[in-house]
């Protein structure tokens, strides 16, 4: 007896800035714990995956709800955390800066200053109350990806001067991406 092992990995592709849905508000999940919510989540985490990356906000795979998925992988095992209508409650007085980058702007780096840490109130995939604690990269992550669902990206907390150097390198390393593509 064959048995046909088939994994296929739902993933959307990802939009790259400049985008308008990347500069819009996402709105409210209504029910959170419906097939839909479950399925987007699904594939944001496999797209996540892919990417790699450690955080995926939905309007990144452009769905302007407020639903973002983070897997920092400790010790290099999956570990899903799955937040709708996430609500920062709590933000720290001292700040943190560390590198960050963004799966819709990439190759560009550049490092961030945010508080240090924060304090997130979420609905899980259950429909359940969460409420989760961060700092260090978590906290980073979380606050990045939240930002995503104000329509923030990391280069909007920059200079204009270094925002700009970016988003021109950005674009130019898009077209050169094009082209190369069109000669394959
Ligand atoms: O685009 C995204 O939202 C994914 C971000 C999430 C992130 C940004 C800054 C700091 C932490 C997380 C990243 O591109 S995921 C790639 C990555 C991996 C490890 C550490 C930092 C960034
Ligand atoms: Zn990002």
């Amino acid at each position: 007896m064959r048995t046909m092992l088939s994994i296929t990995l739902d993933t959307i592709p990802i939009l790259i800035a400049p985008h308008p849905i990347l500069k819009a508000k996402a709105k409210p999940v209504g029910k959170a714990d419906d097939a839909t919510i479950r399925d987007l989540a699904a594939k944001m985490l496999a797209s996540m995956y892919l990417a790699p990356g450690i955080g995926l906000a939905a309007p990144q795979v452009g769905q302007l709800l407020r639903l973002i998925t983070i897997d920092l992988m400790p010790d290099n095992k999956p570990a899903p955390i799955t937040l709708i209508n996430p609500e920062v409650v709590a933000l720290a007085d001292d700040l943190a800066t560390r590198e960050e980058g963004c799966l819709s702007l990439p190759g560009q780096y550049a490092e961030v200053t945010r508080p240090a840490r924060c304090k997130v109130r979420y609905l899980d995939l259950t429909g359940a109350r969460k409420e989760i604690e961060a700092d260090g990269l978590l906290n980073a992550c979380l606050q990045h990806e939240i930002d995503h669902l104000e329509g923030v990206l990391f280069v909007d907390h920059l200079s204009a001067l270094k925002r700009n150097i970016i988003m021109r390198r950005l674009a130019k390393e898009q077209r050169q991406k094009r082209d190369d593509d069109k000669r394959r």
